[in-house]
């Protein structure tokens, strides 16, 4: 057997079972148990697995019985995740060289270094992009895939289309059949990113699905099927799924498996390390190495500006500019993406904003302002909703106001609200507490109800906020 192929086999098992010992190995009785390293035999029938524990004898009996106990469910997991024909035959060796070399003191130097004891903004301020690791599982369920079909959530913005396609193109590069299914009505801007005239909308979703059936779901800015409006019936056929996001989980659904990183400032930017993981090629699959392309960078950087507002929003992080710097090496066209995805406006949406504008209601001494664009102010511009897309920035802009509702008339009585807030404070709560979601800075629901009585209770809610 190719060592090769050996020594990355070692390395997968001890990641995958250092996961499951963290997360799903509930199991009382294992302790602090480290995995130091694991050895495949020949044929990888069986994998020597040296562990150690933090601890005394007591701890190290009690470890290794609970180990014992999980070694069946360890063995069924890791053939799973790891896509292997048959699982190697786990034996667990307890080797304490490691745990002996490790006094306290060094332990605890070792979690200060690692940033345990600094504040959650320190700790992002200090982040570089090679910090986000995309989970394992994720990569192995990506390359093997064969038809995928990659999927931006309802209303996508540059973030979640950005996301999509380039994605799909580095898929495209690995030769999956990949296809980005989207929506119908894209907003002004959509048609000038690289790729965008291949993506297919809602409305055939059914047929191709029937006619080709793909193997694998991926959703972009997305935790839920359920995020997917017209497309939900449709996507809940797959049986697998990954989702690669960064918003926050309101716990109310549970989200597909993958990678939810609500500390990345775009799912882009979480796009971008896994393509970067993919590009690396992996002899297993058969998938050479390729070049990450200007075309791929382009929507990727799409993606970076919008979500955060050009750099001014704050989860803006000292690796979003030095994401930013590698997509401008790269060749991307800054100054092109910005004009083309970002504060672009039909004259039908300007008229439309001029409406809007005059809906602008204060409440509390100016520190919360709501906004409404209704059904019949779009009959009268001819706008349209995503027209309205930005409008929410110019009502954030206004000096004084804390907290801002933008609410858009989606049919008799149904309203999506957009929240926001500006500086220190938390309209997610606020969200979800309407079965919606997003993050702490930007969040929307859906809410029922007479648009007036919505507009009052929004300025109490948000007054609730206020008094915090
Ligand atoms: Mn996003």
């Amino acid at each position: 057997m190719d060592p090769y192929r050996s020594n990355k086999l070692n390395q997968s098992i001890l990641e995958v079972l250092s996961r499951m010992l963290q997360v799903s190995v509930k199991d009382p009785r294992v302790g602090f148990v480290t995995i130091n390293s694991v050895e495949v035999n020949r044929d990888h029938s069986v994998a020597q697995i040296y562990w150690s524990v933090l601890g005394d004898e007591e701890d190290r009996k009690s470890s290794f019985a609970g180990l014992k106990k999980a070694r069946g469910y360890m063995m069924s997991n890791l053939t799973r995740t790891l896509g292997l024909r048959a699982a190697p035959d786990l034996r667990f060796i307890y080797d304490d060289t490691v745990a002996k070399g490790l006094e306290l003191d060094n332990v605890l130097d070792q979690l200060a270094q690692n940033g345990e004891f600094k504040s959650e903004a320190d700790r992002k301020k200090g982040m570089v992009l090679e910090d986000l690791i995309p989970p394992f599982e994720l990569v192995q369920g990506i390359r093997r895939a064969e038809k995928i079909w990659v999927v931006p959530h309802h209303n996508p913005d540059p973030d979640a289309m950005g996301s999509a396609l380039a994605l799909s193109a580095a898929l495209t590069e690995m030769g999956r059949d990949v296809r980005v299914v989207s929506y119908e009505d894209p907003p002004l801007g959509f048609g000038d990113m690289p790729g965008f005239d291949g993506v297919v909308t809602n409305d055939q979703a059914e047929e191709i699905f029937r006619d080709e059936e793909p193997d694998t779901l991926i959703l972009v800015d997305c935790h839920d099927i359920s995020r997917c409006g017209p497309l939900e019936e449709v996507l809940d056929r797959f049986n697998t799924r990954w989702c690669i996001d960064h918003h926050l989980v309101s716990g109310r659904k549970a989200p597909e498996s993958g990678w939810i990183e609500a500390k990345s400032c775009s799912t882009c930017t979480l796009i971008h390390r896994v393509i970067d993981n993919l590009a690396q090629g992996d002899s297993e699959f058969a998938d050479e190495p390729f070049n990450m392309t200007v075309g791929m960078a382009t929507n990727i950087y799409a993606g970076l500006i919008n979500d955060t507002g050009g750099f001014r929003f704050s989860n803006t992080m000292p690796l979003t500019f030095e994401l930013a710097r590698r997509l401008s090496l790269m060749g991307v066209d800054t100054a092109a993406v910005s004009r083309q995805t970002m504060h672009r406006y039909r004259p039908e949406g300007v008229a439309l904003l001029q409406r809007v504008l005059e809906s602008f209601e204060y409440h509390r001494n100016g520190r919360i302002l709501i906004l409404r664009a209704t059904q019949a102010m779009l009959d009268e511009t001819g706008g349209s909703m995503p027209d309205t897309e930005g409008f929410v920035n110019i009502a954030t802009a206004v000096d004084g106001v804390k907290y801002i509702a933008f609410m858009k008339e989606l049919g008799t009585d149904v309203w999506r609200v957009s929240l926001r807030v500006r500086g220190e404070g938390d309209v997610q709560i606020l969200a979800a507490q309407h079965g919606g979601g997003g993050h702490k800075q930007a969040a929307g629901c859906t809410i029922e109800g007479v648009a007036d009585d919505i507009a009052a209770d929004l300025a109490v809610d948000l007054g609730a906020l206020l008094g915090r």
